[in-house]
Order: structure tokens, then C-alpha cells, then sequence
């Protein structure tokens, strides 16, 4: 017999477990359970490295497991495949983004091969591919229809470096979250959706699902609910006439009695309204270029509070009817709220700042005791009474205000799914109808972006000049592309059907399927893909293209790996582990069973990678090997119970993600058998719970002991409850206070067991129990039990 060697089975097995299309999921199985087990989708950078390896082939221990259970259990894999940094690929080695993007996917494909994972082969998607993406254009349309999708004119978030806008969840601590780049403000035409409509049903709708609560958590602070008021103040001339309503949120109504002035953002739509009015215009619009040259974190950041007041203009206060001024001030933005506060310089701090610096009253309206002071007839209410009143008697509403902001999804780069719209002078934009679909990206030469924000698909003119749908005169394709975010906000529900040519996806599959059962994935996705994905399920469920509203039922945010270091690997800190050397030396299933090793899945953390670590287990796979060679006819002393007790603590572990201690009480059995010796059929259950994390050399061993099926087939094996007895004591039993008897218990026995078998199980008591009426049976767990009665002899 041969010792181990991964390199005369994996590959061998691989190929095999493809030719028999072990892994093909069908989409129903009868008497078994659908389950949807996903790993967020990669994009195709080119390499696969640990972090891969990481977030698959544990999740796969996973899938594997449910399988094995008795599940139909689905594990797809495709790409994300478009997005910037094929096209930066492509400026740098003028290659075409789709060479570079098709290649990648082709070395990445083989080197998942490696991994032994049971990936469904026929459910490959990548969101390049028109046939996909003709439906993500598809669902742009449907939105476009119920109006979920809009074009605007607005402040938009650009990143100078990648040359394109940004979303503000892609916008991280004032800097792209690609690149790192400092974020400016332009002015642009652009393509949003209607997320901060389903604020309420994003913060209402995910209670009952498995999520971490940081994760909600962290949506939670994202979406920033407030509860406050709108209030209105009337805007006057000098010759006193009303010129305008200027409508502002506020959390404090209850303070209205110590706004001293008002502020709008200086880009407030509402200085065009009233411009004629306003005295200093020339100030009010050097003010306005000033704050177009800051960054909203800047403005958020400033100590000093700038602004220029608005000569000519005065607010009325709405309940004392004074006179109070109006100024613009960077430090109000215009995308929050109504854009304009009420200020009260006296309770809120930014208010304090800016009225020292512009000399303006400070009224306190509040108590130590937070009852009103200074409030008329209101004096003594309490804040929250005083909310509600004050509200009232202002002709103010109770409203809510949030932080969500509507998402552009235009991106001016070219390898992107195209915006499917075309824009008619007569009909304005008109959505491509299906039969259109899909708008093929062109082939161009040029894929540079510029910054001015075109998209380089306007050079394209062959492409852009089309016809209205409508009216048919001519008209011009939309040249944006759409954020790479939309196209990985359904791609779940594709792999419930992906060859479907009539609809993204049957809606039959997708109620097969869907909503994932467990989803996988990165921390850093926690306030753009998950929450996009859930936006898109809700808005797809009000245009009635799914009925459901929750598209995953579990979410795990999976830890990272980290360097020897204990730095984040990156290519810039020259730490990065190259898992292909390693699987070529120690084989996949080493690798797999490191990385299921190196810390409890389920809880993120960050682990170290330890390179005598993965020596270590190689070792152990090395003792599972021999102890194939040493079977014997029957189990050695206590095998049968150490085989027991690994088959209840793996079946647990695996269920709770805590792969890890599976692990070791996989090890602490190896060590047991090779003491005491195990059977063929102990170590054939062995070989099952070990099968799912290293997939092939448990299938090359249960081979070798003459199996024509495959291990991945074989029923999970179930532990013996009997044989689970862990540890006893022997404890004295007393009747009324005296010693009648020793007995052996389990140290798991329930107060009820341990009076079951006082009563009936021990013989030297049957007959001091006789005349006995027991009052009550007093258990100390471990130590002593004590039956209490009145003896009826007597
Ligand atoms: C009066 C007031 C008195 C306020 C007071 C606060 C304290 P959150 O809790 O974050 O929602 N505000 C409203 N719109 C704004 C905007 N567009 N830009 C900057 N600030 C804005 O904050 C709500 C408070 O922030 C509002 O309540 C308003 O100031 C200010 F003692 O109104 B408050
Ligand atoms: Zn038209």
C-alpha cells in the first residue's frame, strides 16, 4: 500500500465526481427539503487567494453537511463580473475588458476546480454575459415603469480618480470605497432609485430573520430613522409680503420658543424662488462656490460655522409672529430634512457655534429639570408633552426624516451593463421595450473615461444614434452604465434558473428556491449589497416580479484571514499566501481543513494564518491514512463510545458553524483508534463526518475499503444515545437523612431521571421503599440524593 499522497487523488476525483455530475442539483427532489447555500459571488480579479478559499470551501463544509442530512441542497458559483477594474486592466495593457474579464473567469474557474467544492456546474453565471444581463436591463424597465426608477439633476458624489459618481454607500469616510480617493461634489445628470421610499419597510421588514444583529444593526444606523416635525415658516420682503413657505425638519419642536434665526443649505432649491427678493446676491453666490469646493464631510466636520446672511428676506416665527433672520450656512445640507433648520442657539451646539459668530440672540427654553421656560403660556409642559403642542399650535406635522438617500446607479465608465433607455426629444426618456433587450454593450476602442463625466460609450455614435420606441424620429441611447451594485442585487434569483430565456426566472424555481436559506459573506457589504438586495426584492415585489420581500433568511459575515504578520493580506504589505503553492504540497483537502480549523466560522474575528498550523493537520490526515491500514474485526475498548460521542459533537458543531471543534473531536477519536483499535464499520462512520470537510481523501479511502458508491451519497450517520452516557458518579442514596444505598449516575441525569430511577432501579432500596409515602425526592447534582417520606410502619 501507498502512503498519502494528494496529488494520485484529488484530481482523480474531481474529474470523476464531474463526470458523474455528482454535484448537479436538480430543483426538486421528491421527499427532500430544498436549501439555497451561497457565498457572495467574486469578481474575476484574476487570482484566486486565501480569502476565496476561505469563503467558499468552508461554506462548502456547510453545504455539504445539509446535504448530507438529506437536503437537495444548492451551491452555486458565478462572477461579478463587470465593474472598474477590468476596464483600468484594460487602459493599462490595452487588452479588452471582456478578454481580460472572459480569461480571469477561465483561470479562476479551474483554480475552484481545485478546491474540491460541490459547485453546481450547470448553474455558472457572470453578469457580462447579455443573456444576463438583458434581464438586469429588464428590471431597470420594470422600476422605470412604476416609477422606482427616476432621472434627476443633483449634487452627486464624483470621484475624480475613478472618473465616475458613486453612491453614497460606496462613498467610505469621505473617500471612494475603490480607490481611496477623495470625494467631490458635481453637478450631474443621473439615473437613481427610489430606496429611500422603502425606508420604513428596510428598517420594518427583516425582525424575523437569522441576521446578526450588528449586521441589522448597522442598516439600522445606515437608514437613520429620526422622528421629529416639520415646521413652516412664512418668508417676507421688506415691504412685509410673503414671498415663500420655508418648511424645516426639526427633532425638537418642543424648542420652537428659542429659534433665534433660520438656516437654509446653500444650494436649498428655494434661493431661486425667492431671488428676486434676496439684496446680496453677489454674496449669496460667492458663499454658494464656496461650499461647492467642500466635501459633505468637510462641512460636517468644520468648527467654524460660515454662512452669509439674506438681506432683504425675514422668517416668521410661526407661533410668536416676530421677525427673525434668514441666512445660508454650509453646515445645513440640502439632502437632509427639508434642507433648512429652525435654529435654537441656546440647545443645539452647531446652532451655539454659528450665533456666537454671527452675534445672534441665545434664548433658553429648557430647565435643568427639561420642563419649558420662556415658552408663554407653556411654560412647566414637559419635552414631550411640549413636542405635541408645540407642533399643534405651529401648524407643524409629526414626520420622519432619514439619513437613506436615493441611489445613483449611473456610472460614466464603459464595462457596465448599459442603461436600457433611450432619450427622445419629443417623448423624453423611453424605456427599451423587452423585445429590444438586450442593449449588447458595443465593442469600442476607446474606453477612457473623462472628467467631465462622459461615459465613453457617447464616442459610440454608430450605437447612440437609435430611434424613439415611441415615435420613432430619431433619438440617442442613455450612455451611463449602470452601477456594477444593481447587477449582483438579483444574481440569487438567476441561479434559481439560469438558462431561462423567457423571464429572469421562473417563478415556480424561484418559489423552489428562494428566499437563500444561508448566505455568506464580507462585513464590508453590510450597507451596500445586502441592503440593495433587500430593496430590490421589496420594489421587484411592489412591480409583482417576485412575490417575496426578504431574499436571505441567514446571513453570516465570515472573519478574514490574516497575514503571518497580523496585518490584512495585501499585495502592498507582501503577505499574501498564494494558495495554489500550497494545495500543490499539502493538497486541497489540507488546506480546507486548516482554514475550517483556524477559528469558529460563525463568529467573525480576525485569524491568523499559521503555517506550521497547516503542517499540523496535514499530519492528521496523514494518521487517517495509516489507520486505514490497521483495521481490525472489532472495536478496541471504549471505541464504540468515542465514536459516539464525535458523531453527536460533529452533527452539532457542523449545524452551528463551528467547524473548528468538529475538528478536534475528529482528532481526539484518531488518537482513541490508533490506541485501541477501531472496525472497519467505526471507521467508515468516520470517514462520512470527515468527508465533508476534506472532500477526497475520504472519498479515496471508503473506495479503498471496496464502496462502488460515493461517500458524498452515504446517509449521515447518527449517534447511538445509549452509547452517549459521558460520565457517571457513584453517589450514596439516603432515606430520611440515612445511608441505604450507592448508585451509578450519569452526571447528564434530569432531577426526573434521577427520581425514575430511585423509585424502580435499585434493588436495595425496593424494600425500605415499600412502606414509604415520599414526600419528596431531593437530587444535589453529583453529590447525593435524599428521599424524604413518612414511614407507614409506624
Ligand atoms: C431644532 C433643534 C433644537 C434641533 C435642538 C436639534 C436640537 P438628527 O437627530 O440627526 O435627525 N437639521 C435638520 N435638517 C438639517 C439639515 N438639512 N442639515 C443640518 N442639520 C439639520 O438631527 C435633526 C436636527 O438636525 C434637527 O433638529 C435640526 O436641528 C437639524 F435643541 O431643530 B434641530
Ligand atoms: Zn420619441
Amino acid at each position: 500500500m501507498h502512503g498519502y499522497n494528494h496529488k494520485d487523488i484529488e484530481k482523480k476525483w474531481q474529474d470523476k465526481w464531474s463526470a458523474d455530475k455528482l454535484y448537479e442539483t436538480p430543483d426538486h427532489v421528491e421527499g427532500k427539503e430544498n436549501e439555497f447555500v451561497l457565498v457572495e459571488f467574486p469578481y474575476p480579479s484574476g487570482d484566486l487567494h486565501v480569502g476565496h478559499w476561505y469563503a467558499f470551501a468552508v461554506s462548502d463544509m456547510y453545504a455539504r453537511f445539509k446535504q448530507a442530512e438529506g437536503k437537495n441542497v444548492m451551491f452555486p458559483i458565478g462572477f461579478d463580473a463587470f465593474g472598474l477594474p477590468a476596464e483600468n486592466a484594460a487602459i493599462k495593457h490595452g487588452v479588452n475588458p471582456k478578454v481580460w474579464t472572459e480569461k480571469n473567469m477561465e483561470t479562476m474557474h479551474e483554480q475552484f476546480l481545485l478546491m474540491g467544492a460541490m459547485f453546481d456546474p450547470s448553474r455558472k453565471i457572470a453578469t457580462c454575459d447579455p443573456e444576463y444581463y438583458k434581464w438586469t436591463q429588464y428590471i431597470f424597465t420594470k422600476f422605470y415603469e412604476n416609477n422606482l426608477a427616476y432621472q434627476t439633476t443633483a449634487m452627486v458624489q464624483w470621484c475624480p480618480s475613478c472618473k465616475t459618481t458613486l453612491a453614497n454607500e460606496q462613498v467610505v469616510a469621505g473617500a471612494c470605497e475603490r480607490c481611496g480617493t477623495d470625494i467631490e461634489q458635481k453637478e450631474m445628470t443621473q439615473w437613481m432609485f427610489r430606496i429611500k421610499q422603502y425606508a420604513e419597510p428596510l428598517l420594518n421588514e427583516f425582525d424575523d430573520l437569522d441576521w446578526p444583529e450588528p449586521v441589522k444593526d448597522a442598516q439600522r444606523a445606515w437608514i437613520g430613522k429620526s422622528e421629529g416635525a416639520e415646521i413652516s415658516f412664512d418668508l417676507i420682503d421688506d415691504s412685509g409680503e410673503k414671498v415663500s413657505d420655508l418648511p424645516v425638519f426639526t427633532t425638537r419642536p418642543d424648542t420652537l420658543y428659542g429659534v433665534t434665526y433660520t438656516v437654509l443649505a446653500p444650494e436649498h432649491g428655494l434661493l431661486q424662488v425667492i431671488k428676486d427678493a434676496i439684496q446680496n446676491k453677489q454674496d449669496v453666490e460667492d458663499y454658494q462656490k464656496e461650499t461647492d469646493r467642500k466635501t459633505e464631510r468637510e462641512r460636517l466636520e468644520q468648527k467654524e460655522k460660515t454662512g452669509v446672511r439674506l438681506e432683504g428676506i425675514s422668517a416668521i416665527h410661526p407661533i410668536t409672529q416676530e421677525k427673525i433672520p434668514v441666512f445660508i450656512a454650509d453646515y445645513v445640507l440640502a439632502g437632509y430634512g427639508t434642507g433648512a433648520v429652525m435654529a435654537v442657539p441656546a440647545h443645539d451646539e452647531r446652532d451655539g457655534e454659528f450665533a456666537e459668530n454671527f452675534d445672534l440672540p441665545v434664548v433658553e427654553v429648557l430647565s435643568e429639570g427639561d420642563t419649558l421656560v420662556n415658552s408663554c403660556e407653556h411654560n412647566g409642559l414637559s419635552l414631550d408633552e411640549a413636542k405635541k403642542v408645540l407642533t399643534e399650535k405651529s401648524s407643524g406635522k409629526m414626520t420622519n426624516t432619514y439619513r437613506l438617500r436615493d441611489w445613483g446607479v449611473s456610472r460614466q465608465r464603459y464595462w457596465g451593463c448599459p442603461i436600457p433607455i433611450i432619450h427622445c426629444e419629443e417623448c423624453g426618456p423611453v424605456a427599451v421595450p423587452q423585445k429590444d433587450l438586450p442593449v449588447v454593450l458595443p465593442d469600442i476602442e476607446d474606453y477612457l473615461p473623462s472628467s467631465e463625466g462622459r461615459s465613453p460609450l457617447s464616442k459610440a455614435t454608430e450605437w447612440v444614434n437609435t430611434v424613439c420606441p415611441n415615435c420613432e424620429k430619431s433619438a440617442k441611447r442613455e450612455t451611463d452604465t449602470l452601477d456594477t451594485f444593481v447587477d449582483s442585487s438579483w444574481y440569487f434569483l438567476r441561479y434559481t434558473d439560469p438558462k431561462n430565456s423567457e423571464t429572469f426566472a421562473d417563478p415556480e424555481k424561484i418559489k423552489q428556491w428562494m428566499p437563500v436559506d444561508f448566505y455568506s459573506g464580507g462585513a464590508e457589504h453590510t450597507t451596500m449589497h445586502l441592503l440593495y438586495s433587500r430593496f430590490f426584492m421589496k420594489a421587484m415585489n411592489d412591480c409583482g416580479l417576485v412575490d417575496m420581500r426578504e431574499p436571505f433568511k441567514h446571513r453570516l459575515n465570515r472573519g478574514l484571514i490574516i497575514g503571518t504578520d497580523g496585518n490584512k493580506m495585501s499585495k502592498s504589505k507582501g503577505n499574501v499566501i498564494n494558495p495554489d503553492g500550497i494545495v500543490e504540497r499539502l493538497g486541497a483537502d489540507t488546506v480546507r481543513l486548516y482554514l475550517a480549523f483556524i477559528g469558529p466560522y460563525n463568529e467573525p474575528g480576525n485569524y491568523p494564518w499559521d503555517p506550521n498550523g497547516v503542517v499540523g493537520v496535514r499530519r492528521f490526515l496523514e494518521r487517517v491514512w495509516r489507520l486505514h491500514e490497521g483495521l481490525q474485526d472489532s472495536n478496541g475498548e471504549g471505541t464504540e463510545k468515542a465514536l459516539h460521542h464525535m458523531v453527536k459533537k460533529v452533527t452539532e458543531d457542523a449545524e452551528r458553524l463551528k467547524f473548528n471543534t468538529a475538528i478536534s473531536a475528529m482528532m481526539t477519536f484518531v488518537t482513541h483508534a490508533e490506541k485501541k483499535g477501531v472496525s472497519q464499520a467505526s471507521y467508515t462512520t468516520f470517514l462520512r463526518l470527515l468527508s465533508i470537510f476534506a472532500p477526497h481523501i475520504s472519498e479515496e479511502l471508503f473506495a479503498r475499503l471496496g464502496n462502488e458508491m460515493s461517500i458524498h451519497t452515504v446517509d449521515w450517520p447518527r449517534a447511538d444515545k445509549n452509547l452517549l452516557i459521558e460520565n457517571t458518579v457513584v453517589i450514596g442514596v439516603q432515606i430520611n437523612g440515612k445511608r441505604r444505598a450507592e448508585h451509578e449516575f450519569s452526571l447528564d441525569a434530569s432531577q426526573e431521571d434521577v427520581e425514575n430511577i430511585v423509585r424502580n432501579n435499585i434493588p436495595e432500596l425496593q424494600k425500605h421503599l415499600e412502606n414509604l409515602e415520599i414526600a419528596k425526592i431531593i437530587y444535589v447534582s453529583g453529590k447525593i440524593v435524599n428521599i424524604v417520606g413518612k414511614n407507614l410502619d409506624i
